[in-house]
């Protein structure tokens, strides 16, 4: 018999979210397994806020049941409602009713939601149902809220480049002393040669299924038909031991090059380098700096270079907690920003991957197939299109937040909204991340298979990046031709015959006729 059913009264209900998966979380501290319950729920509210990937629904599901069977062993009481059991309650307020009641409890432990979406709905609950609410902050990040406010307050301009040397004082990450390793904070500049298929290329660790993750599946596949993406293949890890094989697995097989290929895409090679572990540390299966250290270590013992380590430590400590950081000082609102007043509907091929736009199809197949694109492909692909196309920016924030794995909003957004589509203005990003095709030529091997021609600039067989890139500019010109960094961009276009401009123009107009259509 499980804990579960033999502890009918509880002092507290701890609330464990699909992506606190840690046991080394703030909601268990001081908890005591003889008096208190951990409330675990799979509900239809957080499963279809937005239309998540098959994948990530699985992902997710799989690795809550594997914790609750964790939790138990290390004995804790644990209640956990499936998706399909009669007394689920459809939303985690109102699952926390049901289960106040059966139970008996006072008061409610929880560790702060990573969503602002989800931390107002339980906090408008307790107030409203008069229940006590312990909500904890998440420790399980390097900056806490205060750190981040504090390094934020009186600055003009958050960039991350600052911030991250301060995470690097405060953990002490590939550091001499006061002095960086290596004499340079930053190695970037050696990070992004074009990659080629090779026969060794790595890929990430596949992992078993169990009957647990089965089961799932089956539910997944009935419950979320219609959910966009591809259930199978699954070998996603879904415990703690699977995701420490799979950092393990990528230390060995792909960190020495995953600074030198870092920007680099493949139209058969969807991971290249990449580590593919955000899905995991994202739901608490990993810990921020213990894959740093061992990423460090990997470096102090020979077997992966500085600028594989450092790239790929920055991205952690630097961009990931960065990113948390402008998210929670900037919500509510963030994600409604609009810096461009963009109103394009999301184009369709988002959804299917159909259009003769071979880099957007890869990325979007990619995407599709394994809820995963790699951070290039997300930036200068499909984002750097629907910025180009003046698609809304909340609808883009929607699509990412919905397709990948790793998607939480905390992360997902400072992203899209700031990083990929300029829409907060330049708060995160010096100047909009907008290329022609020429850039995705440079790191890809996309357009050799392209019905477009990414050398012509203009006309019906143009590749669309070229003369949306000019469009864009001269669109939000008004609010873009003061950015130092476009300077050169601008007196480019100044320079071009009038006739040349306006085959820009028109070669655009008919991209965008296109998508409407
Ligand atoms: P790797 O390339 O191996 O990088 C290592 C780790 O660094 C990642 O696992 C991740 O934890 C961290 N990281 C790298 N870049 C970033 C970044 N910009 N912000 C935060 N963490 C970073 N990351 C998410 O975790 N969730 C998202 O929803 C998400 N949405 C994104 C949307 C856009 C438009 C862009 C440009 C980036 C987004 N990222 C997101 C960041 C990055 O693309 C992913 O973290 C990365 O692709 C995940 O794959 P990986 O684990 O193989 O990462
Ligand atoms: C993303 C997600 C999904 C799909 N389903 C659940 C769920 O059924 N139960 C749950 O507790 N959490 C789920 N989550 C994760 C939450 O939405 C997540 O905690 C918030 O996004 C805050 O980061
Ligand atoms: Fe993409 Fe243009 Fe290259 Fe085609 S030609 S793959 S659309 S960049």
């Amino acid at each position: 018999m499980t804990k579960e059913t033999t502890l009918k009264r509880c002092e507290r209900l701890i609330l464990l979210l699909g992506d606190q998966l840690s046991l080394n979380i703030s909601s268990l501290r001081n908890a005591d397994k003889e008096r208190d319950v951990i409330l675990m729920a799979e509900v239809a509210d957080e499963a279809s806020y937005v239309p998540h990937h098959k994948k990530k629904i699985a992902f997710l599901f799989s690795a809550m049941r594997h914790h609750a069977k964790l939790l138990r062993q290390e004995g804790w009481a644990v209640r956990y409602v499936q998706l399909d059991d009669d007394d689920n309650a459809g939303s985690l307020p109102n699952q926390l009713t049901h289960e106040l009641e059966q139970f008996g409890c006072a008061k409610v432990v929880m560790t702060e939601p990573g969503e602002f979406r989800l931390k107002q709905t339980l906090l408008s609950w307790s107030k409203s149902k008069d229940i006590a609410l312990d909500m904890r902050e998440d420790e399980r990040f390097i900056c806490t809220h205060a750190e981040f406010q504090a390094w934020a307050l009186g600055r003009k301009q958050l960039r991350m480049e600052f911030f991250y040397r301060e995470m690097r004082r405060k953990t002490g990450l590939l550091m001499k002393g006061d002095a960086p390793e290596g004499g340079k904070w930053n190695y970037d500049a050696e990070n992004r040669k074009p990659a080629k298929g090779d026969l060794f290329m790595p890929h990430p660790r596949h992992t078993m299924r169990d009957a647990i993750t089965e089961d799932v599946l089956s539910l997944v596949s009935t419950r979320f038909s219609n959910n966009f993406g591809a259930l199978e293949p699954f070998w996603f890890g879904v415990t703690r031991t699977d995701a420490l094989l799979a950092l393990e697995h990528f230390v060995q097989s792909a960190l020495p090059l995953f600074g030198d290929y870092q920007d680099a895409m493949l139209t058969d090679e969807p991971f290249l380098y990449h580590s593919v572990l955000a899905l995991y540390l994202n739901a608490g299966l990993l810990e921020p700096l213990e894959i740093c250290r061992r990423v460090e270590r990997a470096f102090y013992d020979g077997d992966a270079p500085l600028n594989a380590v450092e790239g790929y430590i920055r991205q952690i400590i630097g961009w990931r907690e960065y990113v948390r950081g402008i998210y929670w000082l900037k919500m509510p609102g963030y994600t409604e920003a609009n810096f461009f007043d963009a109103q394009r509907p999301l184009p369709a091929f988002y959804w299917t991957a159909q259009t003769d736009m071979a880099c957007m199809a890869a990325a979007i197949s990619q995407t599709r197939d394994h809820a995963y694109a790699h951070h290039i492909q997300r930036l200068m692909v499909t984002g750097n299109f629907a910025m180009l196309a003046g698609v809304d920016p909340h609808e883009v924030h929607e699509w990412y937040l919905a397709v990948y794995a790793d998607a939480y909003e905390w992360v997902e957004a400072p992203n899209v909204i700031g990083m990929s589509q300029f829409a907060d203005g330049g708060l995160l990003a010096s100047k909009p991340y907008a290329a022609s095709g020429n850039y995705i030529n440079k790191m890809s091997d996309h357009c050799q298979g392209c019905r477009y021609d990414v050398k012509q600039k203009t006309g019906a067989d143009a590749c669309p990046f070229n003369p949306l890139y000019w469009d864009f500019l001269i669109r939000n010109e008004a609010k873009l031709r003061g950015n130092p960094r476009l300077g050169h961009a601008y007196r480019t276009w100044d320079r071009m015959s009038p006739d040349k401009q306006h085959a820009y123009r028109s070669s655009a107009s008919a991209v965008l006729d296109g998508l409407s259509s």
